[in-house]
């Protein structure tokens, strides 16, 4: 126990030979084995698996500059790693993100998982100092984000909910994004002129939002939106997940 209260994330030795593996569900192409993205899109050709939550972390590393692996988890298939390992083995929460760390420990629940990146590395920005009330306040969205946005969306994503009900779910969503719209008034980002883990966070709910809404995103999100995509991590996030 007092190990686990006294750990501090910072001081975890990050080299360049690290290797933490990120795990996600999604795209099929892989920036990191050609080989490997040609296998599968030799197999699997249009079977594109949506954007998954995943991309939140991912960004985050790249924008901490953490050395990782990214793998896929191919749900289509069982939930299946490349090599063919059952993913419930290494998150028996059965869902993405999970990030196994150089230790051998995994961490999941995205919203954790981003703080624990920034914390990686201090000096990045990506979130206030622990024990600072800014710090209460990146949590207060990510929490947000986690339960009323991404969560919010899922009725959206597949065939189960009826039109009726995908409405309602709609709407409460535009509610939702208006307050985060004017809460981006006279700011960049979510908690002011710095780009934090918040914001990483955001991508994937407003791609997602429009991917499936087949709309742009609500007004007040545009340029925030933009602003987001420019960052060079993003673009490299997205383009690893065969994205851009
Ligand atoms: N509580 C998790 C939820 C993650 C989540 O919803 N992952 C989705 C992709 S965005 C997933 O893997 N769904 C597959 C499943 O639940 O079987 C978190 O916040 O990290």
């Amino acid at each position: 126990m007092a190990k686990t209260a006294n750990f501090n994330p910072a001081s975890r030795k990050v080299s360049p030979g690290t290797l933490c593996i990120l795990l996600f569900m999604g795209p099929i192409r892989l920036s990191f084995d050609a080989a490997y993205r040609d296998a599968l899109l030799g197999r699997a050709t249009g079977a594109f698996a949506p954007l998954a939550c995943s991309l939140s972390p991912h960004v985050a590393l790249r924008e901490a500059s953490v050395p990782f692996e990214l793998v896929r988890v191919d749900f289509a298939r069982g939930k299946k790693l490349p090599d063919g390992t059952d993913f419930t083995s290494v998150n028996p929460k059965g869902y993405v993100p999970a990030l196994v760390l150089d230790d051998g420990q995994v961490l999941t629940e995205g919203a954790v998982m981003v703080q624990y990146i920034a914390d990686l590395k201090p000096e990045s920005g990506l979130a206030p100092s622990q024990g600072s009330f800014e710090r209460v306040r990146l949590q207060e969205w990510l929490n947000f984000i986690a339960t009323e946005l991404h969560k919010g969306l899922s009725p959206l994503l597949g065939a189960t909910a009826n039109d009726e009900y995908k409405k309602v779910v709609k709407e409460k969503l535009a509610s939702r994004l208006a307050f985060v719209a004017k809460n981006l008034e006279g700011k960049q980002y979510l908690l002011g002129d710095t780009f934090t883990v918040a914001d990483g966070y955001m991508l994937y709910v407003l791609r997602t939002w429009s991917r499936v809404t087949k709309e742009d995103v609500p007004n007040g999100l545009g340029a925030y939106f933009e602003r987001i995509k420019a960052r060079p991590a993003v673009k490299a996030a997205l383009k690893a997940e065969g994205l851009s």
